[in-house]
C-alpha cells in the first residue's frame, strides 16, 4: 500500500479501534486507490484521504416507543451524514439488531462511493436503529416509526439528506416515516424514497435493487460471450434485494435455486418462479424473519443454521447482510465450479473472501456497483419529485438499466486503465473515488 494511504489507514485504526466494520470498509477502499494515490500528490496535498473518512456529522438520539401491552422501549437511532460534495445525503435506514455506529458508518463510508458511480446528484449517508422489527406488530411498527421521525425530521430536507429504506425498512415503514414528517413540519417534501406510487413514489423502486444486480451481471457476463439462460444461481436473503433478483434472473431464463434466511437455507432445485416469487413478500410481510416457512408451503429441503453456498451453482448472488459469506464459502463455491459473484448487499464477502475470490478465475462484483440500482433508482425518484411528476415504468427501468451499463463500463474502463483488466472492486474504488475527491477539490477545505 501507498506510503500516504497507510498512514492514514493506521491512524484511523488508532483513533477508531472498535469500529471493526468501518475498519474493514476503509481497508477494502484504500487498497484500491493506493495506486492513484502514488501517481497524484494533488490528493495528499489536498488531504483528501483525512477528509474522507470522516462524516460530516453523526447524529445520535434516542427513541422511545410504546409497545400494546403498554410498556415503554428505548432504542438507538442514528444518521451519519457522511459526505455532500455530490448532493443531498442519500442512504437508507436500517432497523435491524446489528446496527451500530460502527455498522452505519461503514454503510454510509460505502454509500459514498456507490453513489458516485450513478453519476447522480447524490451525496452519501446512512441511519437506522437497532430497534429488531422481528415480531412487532403493525401498531408497534407505526409507533416506532413516528417516535424515529420526531428527531429525524429537524435534520431532513429534500436538498439536505434523503433517507430510503434498507434492511428492516420498507414501503410500511417509509409510509409511516413520511406521515409524520409532512405533519410535524407541514409540508409536502421528496424527502424520503421508496414512497407509495399513489404519493411521489417511483415506479420500480421496489425491484431496482436486484434489478439493477441483474442488468451488472449481464453486463459482465457479456465480456466473456455469455449470458444468464440457463445458469443456475443461487441467492440468500428473502428480502427485498433477493425478491428483485429472483424477479430478473427468471425473466433472462436463469434459474434461482436457495433463499435464506437468520434460520437457515432452502434449496429449490426446480427453481423458484410463479406464485413462490410472490409467497416471498408474504414471508417479508410476516415479520417472521425465518425462510423455513417456504420450505413448509412448498415442501422443499431445508437446511437449519446452513448458509447457501454449499449448492453447486454458475452464479452466486449474496443479498443478506456484510460478511455472510467468508473464505470457506469462496473455497466450496470454486470447487463447485461457480464462474462469478456478484454482492447484492452492502460488503457481504470479508476481505479474506474478496480476496480469495480476485486471485481465482471466478468474475467478482463489488456491491457498491452491482447493487447501486436502487439508490439509483432513489435518484429518478427525486428528479421526478423535483419535477412534480411520475415517468412510467419503461421509461424508468430504460433509466435504471442506462445507469447500470455506465456504472460497469467505468469499473470496467478503471480497471484497464491500471492494467488489471476485469477488476471491479478496483474499478468501482477508483472511479467512485475520483469523482468525489474532484469535488472536494473543486470545492475547496470544507
Ligand atoms: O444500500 C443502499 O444503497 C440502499 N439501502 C438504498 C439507498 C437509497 O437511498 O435508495
Amino acid at each position: 500500500m501507498n506510503k500516504y494511504t497507510a498512514e492514514v489507514l493506521q491512524f484511523l485504526k488508532n483513533k477508531y479501534p472498535w469500529e471493526k466494520e468501518f475498519i474493514q470498509s476503509v481497508t477494502e477502499v484504500f487498497e484500491s486507490i493506493s495506486y492513484i494515490m502514488e501517481f497524484n500528490p494533488i490528493y495528499q496535498n489536498h488531504r483528501i484521504l483525512e477528509r474522507i473518512v470522516e462524516p460530516d456529522r453523526t447524529i445520535s438520539f434516542k427513541v422511545p416507543w410504546k409497545d400494546d401491552q403498554g410498556k415503554i422501549h428505548v432504542n438507538s437511532g442514528y444518521r451519519v451524514e457522511f459526505c455532500n460534495v455530490l448532493g443531498p445525503y442519500k442512504g437508507g435506514l436500517r432497523f435491524h439488531a446489528s446496527v451500530n455506529q460502527s455498522s452505519l458508518k461503514f454503510l454510509g463510508f460505502e454509500q459514498i462511493f456507490k453513489n458516485a458511480l450513478t453519476g447522480l446528484l447524490l451525496g452519501g449517508g446512512k441511519g437506522g436503529s437497532d430497534f429488531n422489527p422481528r415480531g412487532k406488530t403493525d401498531g408497534e411498527i407505526q409507533n416506532f416509526c413516528q417516535s424515529f421521525m420526531m428527531e429525524m425530521s429537524r435534520h431532513l430536507g429534500p436538498r439536505t439528506d434523503v433517507p430510503a429504506g434498507d434492511i428492516g425498512v420498507g414501503a410500511r415503514e417509509i409510509g409511516y416515516l413520511f406521515g409524520t414528517y409532512r405533519r410535524l413540519r407541514n409540508s409536502f417534501d421528496g424527502v424520503l424514497t421508496g414512497k407509495g406510487l399513489g404519493w411521489g413514489g417511483s415506479h420500480l423502486r421496489p425491484e431496482a435493487t436486484g434489478y439493477g444486480v441483474v442488468y451488472f451481471t449481464e453486463e459482465m457476463l457479456k465480456q466473456v460471450n455469455e449470458n444468464l439462460d440457463g445458469k443456475t444461481v443461487a441467492v440468500s436473503g428473502f428480502g427485498n434485494v433477493s425478491w428483485g433478483v429472483v424477479k430478473k434472473v427468471n425473466d433472462l431464463g436463469g434459474k434461482v435455486v436457495t433463499l435464506s434466511g437468520p434460520d437457515g437455507y432452502i434449496y429449490d432445485p426446480e427453481g423458484i418462479t410463479g406464485e413462490k416469487v410472490d409467497y416471498m413478500l408474504k414471508m417479508r410481510l410476516s415479520g417472521r424473519d425465518i425462510v423455513a416457512d417456504y420450505s413448509t408451503e412448498f415442501k422443499v429441503d431445508f437446511k437449519r443454521e446452513k448458509r447457501p453456498w454449499e449448492i453447486p451453482c454458475d452464479i452466486a448472488i449474496p443479498c443478506a447482510i456484510q460478511n455472510e459469506m467468508n473464505e470457506s464459502d469462496v473455497k466450496t463455491l470454486l470447487a463447485n465450479g461457480t464462474k462469478c459473484i456478484v454482492e447484492g448487499a452492502n460488503l457481504p464477502l470479508t476481505l479474506e473472501a474478496m480476496k480469495l475470490v480476485q486471485e481465482s478465475d471466478a468474475m467478482y462484483a463489488p456491491g457498491k456497483a452491482s447493487n447501486a440500482g436502487g439508490v439509483a433508482c432513489s435518484g429518478l425518484e427525486m428528479s421526478q419529485n423535483a419535477l412534480f411528476l411520475k415517468w412510467s415504468r419503461d421509461e424508468v427501468d430504460k433509466r435504471l438499466h442506462e445507469i447500470m451499463r455506465n456504472i460497469h463500463t467505468q469499473c470496467h474502463e478503471a480497471a484497464l486503465e491500471f492494467n488489471m483488466p476485469g477488476n471491479y472492486a478496483l474499478g468501482a474504488n477508483v472511479a467512485g473515488f475520483r469523482r468525489v475527491a474532484n469535488a472536494m477539490i473543486d470545492q475547496g477545505i470544507n
